[in-house]
């Protein structure tokens, strides 16, 4: 807690130099994860979610770099023994563990999080939030949706972006036989579709190429005639699709 408190005590100092009218208490929590939980695997599954390394920082400092430095950070997680701080483009869960830090017996490794990137419900991910919607509902259904939360049905834009939605929200590839029996079921809608060209596929919110994410095999085939809609498979792959099809929704905003 005495960290806390003169973290707290440096970032009052701060907003009382610039005048920034931030409520601290309410805007900011800090969480101590337990590395059995988060911390017990090698593989380096997350680093593409890290932002920056910084070596020789105080905690402070890494809060500092985090709020005022760059508009994408979402958390840190801090070493306190190495004095390492990591800058992160989005909030870990459960789907996004494996960060990787030294795997020490006494490891010290801190992970605090900007609640307020994203308003409660919403997920941050490089300064955009993202609202998942479990209920499967067809295309037009996705975009009221969306809009009616004052957001635009998910636009990917790069491959980081697909591998964070895939990580975060849709089911493995393998070993969910029952719920997903075809390598297409348990997809999620993305907000592209061929209507106005019929030609190749436009974002409907930013009214750009479709560039990401890359074609399935055998895709866009246009099935039965009536393939205007593109859904997201589990495999990071897109598909196009009839848009009375059912998916997941997420919803993203700025
Ligand atoms: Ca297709």
């Amino acid at each position: 807690m005495q960290g806390f408190a003169s973290l707290v005590c440096i970032l009052q100092l701060y907003i009382l130099h610039v005048g920034r009218p931030y409520q601290l208490t309410s805007m900011y929590k800090e969480t101590i994860l337990g590395r059995d939980s988060l911390f017990d695997g090698s593989t380096p599954k997350n680093t593409q979610y890290i932002l920056t390394n910084m070596e020789e920082t105080t905690r402070s400092s890494c809060v500092i770099f985090c709020l005022i430095y760059s508009s994408e950070c979402a958390s840190i997680l801090y070493d306190e023994e190495l004095r390492s701080c990591r800058l992160l483009l989005t909030h870990l869960s459960l789907n996004l563990t494996n960060v990787p830090t030294h795997n020490t017996p006494n490891d010290q490794s801190q992970y605090w999080a900007r609640l307020k990137v994203c308003e409660d419900g919403w997920y941050p991910f490089a300064s955009h939030c993202y609202f998942f919607y479990e209920t499967k509902v067809t295309f037009d259904e996705a975009l009221i949706f969306c809009r009616e939360k004052e957001s635009y049905l998910l636009e990917l834009q790069s491959s980081l972006e697909i591998s964070w939605i895939v990580d975060s929200f849709l089911l493995p590839v393998s070993g969910v036989d029952e719920q997903c029996p075809e390598f297409y079921s348990c997809s999620m809608w993305t907000g592209a579709t061929d209507f106005n060209t019929t030609t190749k596929f436009i974002w409907t919110h930013s009214d750009t190429d479709m560039v990401f994410p890359e074609w399935g095999s055998g895709q866009p085939n246009n099935a039965g005639g009536d393939q205007h809609c593109i859904s997201l498979m589990r495999d990071s792959k897109a598909n196009d699709v009839s848009c009375v099809l059912r998916y997941q929704v997420i919803c993203e905003r700025e």
